[in-house]
């Protein structure tokens, strides 16, 4: 019988049935894995038979209780996270068995040292470039390491047969994804920005993988009828917005919500958690599973990389495809990699697509939603009056 926090009859309803359902889970007998990255090859914890979840912050709730070990000028994300694994105030912290991180970010490097006095936490030394065999060599042999350091957490035997069924059933769950958010291309898009955002969002919070994929062809197919049956939830003169940066789970309501509101349609993700992570497959035909995840995931274009050309070299792709008027940067506050990158996506976006552009900085709080209202509002504005914003 597995304990609930002592605090858990303070928790809301939603919070209450978080916990009850991983504990559930876990009394199944199931193990449960928490990551924080899109680098993390989830393959190989579903492979030790484990449900991996995403355990990044997404509430400024714990953000105070975190800055007692953590500087205030710090991303929320990574204070957030913190302060959930040391509050016990999410169900998928408190019931992981393991935690696997990446050296993406130096907050989230050095936040996963005092992570690791609270959780069993390994930490994948993740490359700062793309390049060079060395690269590809050291990414490969991590792969390798997280097995072993998941077979010693679990008390378990993962073989390349477990990997390569993984393998598959990751990409039916990629397709099914990429087919839903590929209905924002139809123009107008058969989607809402919010609908596109909550399926992504809230499918990996989903831990019966059947039941997700057949969620996902159902809600799919009846997205498709109703935009054949012509009820179309978005007006086919709205400027199509692109949004990229940082991850916006906790700031969804404050971005795209206000976007929404403001005039604009939201038709493309480029974040973890959307495009980013979905869009390239694992090589189901390669033989070797440890290749095939390593060129999957050393791939992915995140500004932890120095010379992140795959980033744009997606977004160029994207814009086209989604048939874009507009790109919205989105930086978490102290985000220095997103920060530094925003002036290559907006040379690109300015003088290469001849696209409008706009950078927005901000945090877990509401108290900037009115002055991004306003900012969406005039940048809004300006695309339909065909001003490029430079
Ligand atoms: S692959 S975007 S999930 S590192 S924590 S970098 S917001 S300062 S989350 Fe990320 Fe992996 Fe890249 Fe995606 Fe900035 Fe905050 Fe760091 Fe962040």
């Amino acid at each position: 019988m597995m304990n609930l926090p002592d605090k858990f009859e303070s928790f809301n309803e939603a919070r209450r049935t978080g916990f009850i359902k991983a504990k559930e889970l876990k009394e199944s007998g199931k193990k449960m894995v928490g990551v924080f990255c899109t680098y993390t090859p989830v393959e190989i914890p579903m492979a030790a038979g484990a449900v991996t979840v995403g355990v990044c912050g997404v509430s400024e709730e714990p953000i105070p209780e975190a800055e007692k070990v953590l500087p205030r000028n710090l991303c929320p994300l990574i204070k957030s996270s913190y302060g959930h694994a040391i509050t016990d105030t999410c169900p998928y912290f408190y019931f992981s068995d393991m935690l696997i991180g990446e050296t993406t970010c130096d907050g989230k490097k050095k936040m996963y040292e005092e992570l690791g006095k609270v959780k069993p936490t390994h930490v994948m030394h993740l490359p700062n470039m793309q390049r060079g065999e060395y690269t590809y060599k050291l990414w490969k042999e991590e792969m390798k390491i997280l097995k072993e350091e998941t077979e010693k957490a679990l008390g378990v035997t993962i073989s390349e047969e477990d990997i390569k069924e993984a393998i598959k059933d990751k990409n039916e769950e990629r397709r099914l994804l990429k087919e839903y958010y590929e209905l924002a291309k139809l123009k107008p898009s058969a989607l809402t920005g919010m609908e596109l955002h909550q399926v992504l969002y809230q499918s990996g919070f989903k831990f019966d993988r059947n039941e997700l994929k057949a969620e996902l062809r159902k809600l799919i197919d009846s997205m498709k009828q109703r935009y054949e049956e012509g009820n179309c939830p978005v007006d086919k003169d709205k400027p199509r917005i692109l949004i990229t940066g940082s991850p916006i789970g906790g700031i969804s309501e404050k971005i795209i919500k206000t976007i929404e509101d403001s005039g604009a349609s939201i038709v493309a993700y480029e974040l973890c958690g959307a495009i980013r992570n979905n869009d390239l497959l694992v090589d189901e035909e390669n033989e070797d599973v440890y290749d095939a995840l390593t060129q999957k995931y050393i791939s992915i274009g995140c500004s932890c990389m120095m010379h992140n050309d795959n980033r744009v070299e997606m977004l160029d792709r994207l814009v086209d495809e989604y048939q874009v008027d507009g790109v919205i940067d989105v930086v978490l506050q102290a985000c220095h990699t997103f920060n530094v990158e925003s002036y290559r996506i907006k040379e690109f976006m300015n003088n290469k697509k001849n696209i409008p552009y706009m950078a927005i900085e901000t945090d877990y709080s509401k108290s900037d939603t009115e002055q991004l209202r306003t900012r969406f509002e005039a940048f809004i504005e300006m695309i339909e009056d065909g001003v490029c914003v430079k």
